[in-house]
Order: structure tokens, then sequence, then C-alpha cells
């Protein structure tokens, strides 16, 4: 009965903690320490290396550590048996108080006055368009897109969304496909991506898609803010954008490739924000929790929950 813990590019004592804590009937043991592969029933994955859950004969199902599934559905070598992801109430707290602060920042001019008191300027801006007179478009209404867009309209904004099938959302207008992205866009002065990434998302955040953003907006011209994934966005456009006024300015906290390098010329643009793919960060006693739930709920005869559609990719 043991479980697996699969971890690279975090700390992995945490996650062995809690669930050692939090399932004490059964060992708990880290991929790269030695193990006894045949005992192996679960395995909880985050970038785990590929191949490295292949060979484990009683495995029963792999929880992903985190929301998105791109670090598994990656794996050529992937067991087949049930992926689960993470839908947890904390992580997409997190992920809603992110969209909504870099909207907020965005429509109040944060970085501006925060400049401006390091020069020790007292100058305000008289143009200050109010919530309701900005167009938010999220895109992706799932999980992490739906808590968002409420949150959003809460505040006042113009919430608006996309996502691959149609979704029907209280009060907020919803596009879907192909079909609905040109309306959408030309709808929206924020564009928030919260899109997993798969082969049909994959390079989606690209300059023929920002000259379709609306132009006709109260801020200085179209803003992206993006905490999907980094291979949603092709980072030589988003710069071309901004250097030539197709975007205003731009929040990523997703790269192409992460950590982000230090010759990356988003790191100094003016009008860019960087944050570290920390959004919404998984938090081992919310998710080792979640997990050790969905285990013994397996255990009772149960079915799992949130599997991951694989030929969907999410
Ligand atoms: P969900 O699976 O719940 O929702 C995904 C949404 O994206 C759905 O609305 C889906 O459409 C839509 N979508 C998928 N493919 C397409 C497509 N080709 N065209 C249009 N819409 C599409 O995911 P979550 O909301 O839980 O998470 C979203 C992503 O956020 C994760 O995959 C992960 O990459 C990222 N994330 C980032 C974090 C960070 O810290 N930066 C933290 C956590 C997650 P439909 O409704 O039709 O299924
Ligand atoms: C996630 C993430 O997918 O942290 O949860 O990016």
């Amino acid at each position: 009965m043991t479980l697996l813990v699969a971890i690279t590019g975090w700390d992995p004592d945490p996650w062995l903690d809690r669930f050692r804590a939090l399932l004490p009937d059964r060992p708990v043991v880290f991929a790269d320490a030695p193990h006894d592969p045949t005992a192996i029933r679960y395995a909880a994955s985050w970038k785990h290396r590929p191949g490295s859950l292949a060979g484990l004969p009683g495995l029963e199902a792999i929880f992903s550590l985190g929301a998105g599934v791109d670090h598994l559905v990656g794996d050529p070598d992937l067991p087949d048996v049930p992926v689960l992801r993470v839908v947890d109430q904390d992580l997409t707290e997190r992920m809603s108080e992110y969209v909504v602060m870099h909207c907020l920042m965005h429509l109040r001019r944060g970085w501006l006055y925060a400049e401006r008191q390091q020069q020790g300027l007292w100058q305000d801006e008289r143009d200050q368009p109010a919530a309701r007179d900005i167009r938010v478009g999220i895109m992706g209404l799932g999980i992490l897109g739906q808590d968002a867009a409420r949150k959003l309209a809460i505040m006042g904004f113009d919430v608006a969304g996309w996502s691959r099938s149609p979704r029907d959302l209280d009060g907020i207008p919803t596009f879907a496909g192909e079909s609905g992205v040109s309306a959408f866009l030309s709808r929206t002065d924020i564009l928030v991506s919260l899109l997993p990434l798969t082969p049909a998302t994959r390079g989606l955040l690209n300059l023929t898609l920002f000259r379709g953003l609306a132009r006709d907006g109260r801020l200085a011209g179209p803003i992206l803010i993006n905490a999907g994934r980094g291979g949603l966005q092709v980072e030589a456009d988003i710069l071309a954008a901004l250097d030539d006024g197709t975007l205003a300015a731009a929040t990523l906290d997703v790269f192409e490739s992460e950590p982000l390098p230090a010759a990356s010329r988003l790191w100094t643009h003016p009008a860019v924000q960087v944050t570290p793919h920390n959004a919404a960060m998984s938090d081992p006693d919310a998710i080792a929790s979640a997990i050790a739930a969905q285990i013994r709920r397996h255990e009772a005869g149960e079915p799992f929950r949130h599997a991951v559609d694989l030929r969907r990719g999410y």
C-alpha cells in the first residue's frame, strides 16, 4: 500500500512529512530513495523524472500535486492507470487572489505609483477608469477561471470568458471554441490566461491573437496576464507586441523555460511584471489532505474524483 512521492524542482520534505502524518498506516517513500517497486500502489507527482513511474506493477493511481497535468501527460512512459488532478479550494482561492490583484494593479496603476514614490514624486493621473469600465476576458473557464471570473465581477469588472466547450456562468457572457474567439478578444482590455497546456493551446498567446484584442478600451492598450502555463505564450511575440504598442503591459507568472533565464528581456522590460510561477502554489497541507482523502475513498470502494482525460490533455 506504499505511496511513492516523485518530485523534482520542489522540496520533497514537507510533502513526505504531511503524507506520513496523514497516512500513518502505510509506507510513504521518496522516489529518489531506495524502495521496493512492487510495493507501490499510488504515486504523487510533481514533474517526476519521465519514465520513473514505469515498472510499478501494483500501481493503481497517479496524483498530480498541482492543478496542471502537462508534466504528467508529457511522459511517454506514463503507466495506464487513472491520473487524478488537484481541485482544491485553497489553490483556487490563491489563483483568484493573484488574478484580482494584478487586474487591480493595472487598473489603479500600482506600479507607476510605486515608481513615483521611489522618485519622491507627488503626481497623480487624472484619467482614472473604474473597474466597470474595464473588460476582462478570461481564457479557460475551468475550476480556476470560473472562480476568478466571479471574483472579478464582484469587484465590478466587466468580465467575459472563453472555453473549449460552451459554459454557462450566471451573468457572465461566455464564448467558446475557434468560432467564438474573435468576438471574445474584441471585447477584452485585460486578457487573463488560465488555460491548461495541451497540443491545442501551445503557442496560442501570440502576436496574431494579441492583434485581435480591443483597441478602444480605457487603459493605455490591451494587457496580458498569463498564469496558465509558459508553453501557451510566444515570448518573442509578447516582447514585439509590447514594443510596437499592440500590448500595453503584461503580467507573467509562467514562462517557456523556468526559471526564466537571466538573459530574457522580460526581466527588465518596463511594462512587464514577472512572478516566479507562484500565482497559486500547491500548499502541502491542503493538497496532501485532498490526496489522502482520495486514497481512503478509493479503498472504501468509491470512485476517484477529478480524473484527467488523457486524450484531451487536461
Ligand atoms: P480546468 O481543467 O478546470 O479548466 C481548463 C479550462 O480550459 C476549461 O474551461 C477548458 O474548456 C479550457 N480549455 C482547455 N483547452 C482549451 C482549448 N483548446 N480552447 C479553449 N479552452 C480550452 O483547469 P484549472 O482551471 O484547474 O487549471 C487551469 C490551468 O491553470 C492548469 O492546467 C495549470 O496549467 C494552471 N495553473 C497554474 C498555476 C500557477 O501557479 N501559475 C497553479 C495552478 C494551475 P472546457 O470548459 O470546454 O473543458
Ligand atoms: C499547478 C501549478 O499546476 O503550480 O498547480 O502550476
